[in-house]
């Protein structure tokens, strides 16, 4: 790739509401990002691998449980802290910015809610320091956007739980060293539990030939009559409400990571524009071109602004859900719009890996599948303005 020259933009002046510590936390993730990321995310992104040589240095800039305590080994900062690491590494790539996701909000943040002291102890940790890396099983063939129709099960043995079942689509399957999984028990009650690679009859057989999130690992979580410990079931909340609220976590980081990508193709395009001469001038001259970049930076500038009052709104413990769908539907789909237009304004040399913006492209096709698509969260948002559920 050419060399990482990005500016962020912050057209409204948003850095003024922020504190020292958020912009402290927020340019050592950028530097990072710029430092580590860049450099070799395009080769990643070609073969298809995962970089785990990145691990250490996520871990290190906070991204592995920002928001969880510090006794835990979290870095212990606000809710506009960790939106604000999901947003520089996102301007990296989805698929990094996935695995520290999954890590934070999809692991760490049930253990911590869910788990009893023992298993805080035991593994938030290690989650943190990247000694561990987790991932997080609700998807599966037959359930997708309907978790609720779950079949992967479990049964009380007396000494230990039973499992039987398989997940699909699961970002870090392949490499994890545990997996939270959502299964119901015999009478079909939605429970949490960890399990660990090496049990005997679990397997991660991971997914090739995506055109999508490439730099991240995914695979399927497959249970043959897996023995799980008793101690390993999260205890504190069961019922489908207990994954869901993880997601909100999850979401709310997606909506700020959204604004990354978006914020590199827009600068990315910017300055191409005003390089590249066609017709005896920089084709940022022509109105057509003009419209594109003015309408991406009004988007990005409208998406900045409803995220940054949802990252107060998450501090204040007053966020719902409905408006964490809001926020993450119409921050991908800003998203995904811009990377579209800005690989136009690059004409051929945009349809290259020696520029982010049709990896970016490729990659928000995921993004606005997963964590729930696109239109189930525009049936979130007309669930909760009409109180009738459209989804069945
Ligand atoms: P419904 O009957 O509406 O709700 C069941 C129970 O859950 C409660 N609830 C929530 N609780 C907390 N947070 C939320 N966001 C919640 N939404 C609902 C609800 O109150 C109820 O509680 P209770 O006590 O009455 O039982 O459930 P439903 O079956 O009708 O489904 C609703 C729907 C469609 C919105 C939900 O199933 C949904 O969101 N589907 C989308 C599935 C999804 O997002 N999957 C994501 C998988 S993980 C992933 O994609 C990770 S990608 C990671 C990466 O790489 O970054
Ligand atoms: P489906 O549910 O089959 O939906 C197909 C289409 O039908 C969509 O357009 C959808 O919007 C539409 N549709 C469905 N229901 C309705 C309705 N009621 N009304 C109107 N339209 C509807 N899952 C995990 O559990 N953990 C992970 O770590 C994880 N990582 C992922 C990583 C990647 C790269 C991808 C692509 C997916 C990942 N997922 C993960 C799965 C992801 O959450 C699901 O793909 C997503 O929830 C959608 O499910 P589905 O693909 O089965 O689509």
């Amino acid at each position: 790739m050419s060399q990482d020259l990005f500016i962020a933009p912050d057209y409204y002046l948003l850095d003024e509401l922020l504190t020292d510590e958020h912009k402290l936390v927020r340019n050592a993730a950028r530097e990072w990002v710029k430092r580590e990321v860049s450099p070799i995310i395009e080769e990643a992104a070609q073969k298809a691998k995962f970089p785990t040589s990145i691990i250490k240095g996520l871990a290190d800039i906070g991204a592995f449980g920002s928001y969880i305590p510090e006794v835990y080994g979290g870095a212990g900062l606000d809710q506009m802290a960790y939106g604000l690491i999901m947003q520089e590494i996102e301007r990296g790539d989805s698929g990094v910015r996935s695995t520290a996701s999954v890590q934070s909000s999809l692991v760490m943040y049930p253990i911590w809610k869910f788990g009893n002291e023992t298993q805080r102890l035991k593994y938030l940790p290690k989650l943190a320091s990247g000694a561990f890396m987790g991932c997080f099983g609700l998807t599966e063939p037959n359930h997708g956007s309907n978790p609720s129709g779950m079949e992967t099960k479990f049964k009380d043995m007396g000494d230990h739980y039973l499992l039987n079942g398989a997940k699909m689509w699961i970002s870090n399957a392949p490499f994890a060293d545990i997996a939270v999984v959502w299964a119901k028990n015999e009478e079909g009650r939605i429970h949490g539990l960890i399990v660990e690679r090496g049990m005997e009859g679990f397997s991660t057989p991971e997914t090739h030939g995506k055109w999508s999130l490439r730099t991240s690992a995914t695979g399927e979580l497959i249970f043959d009559n897996v023995k799980v410990p008793k101690e390993n079931l999260l205890p504190n909340k069961s019922g489908l409400g207990a994954p869901l609220q993880c997601l909100d976590s999850a979401r709310y980081g997606i909506a700020w990571g959204a604004i990354g990508a978006a914020m590199d193709c827009y600068d990315t395009a910017l300055r191409y524009a005003k390089e590249r001469i066609q017709f005896g001038k920089p084709i940022a001259g022509f109105q057509l071109q003009q419209k594109k970049l003015a309408e991406m930076i009004t988007e990005i500038t409208k998406a900045q602004l409803l995220t940054w009052r949802l990252g107060s709104l998450r501090n204040e413990n007053k966020a719902t859900s409905a408006q964490i769908s809001m926020a993450k539907r119409n921050n991908v789909a800003m998203a995904l719009d811009i990377a579209r237009e800005a690989r136009q304004i690059l004409g051929a040399m945009g349809i290259t890996g020696d520029y982010s913006i049709m990896r970016h492209m490729m990659n928000l096709e995921s993004v606005i599948t997963y964590e729930g698509t696109h239109d189930i969260h525009l049936l979130i948002t007309g669930f909760d303005i009409t109180g009738i559920p459209a989804f069945k």
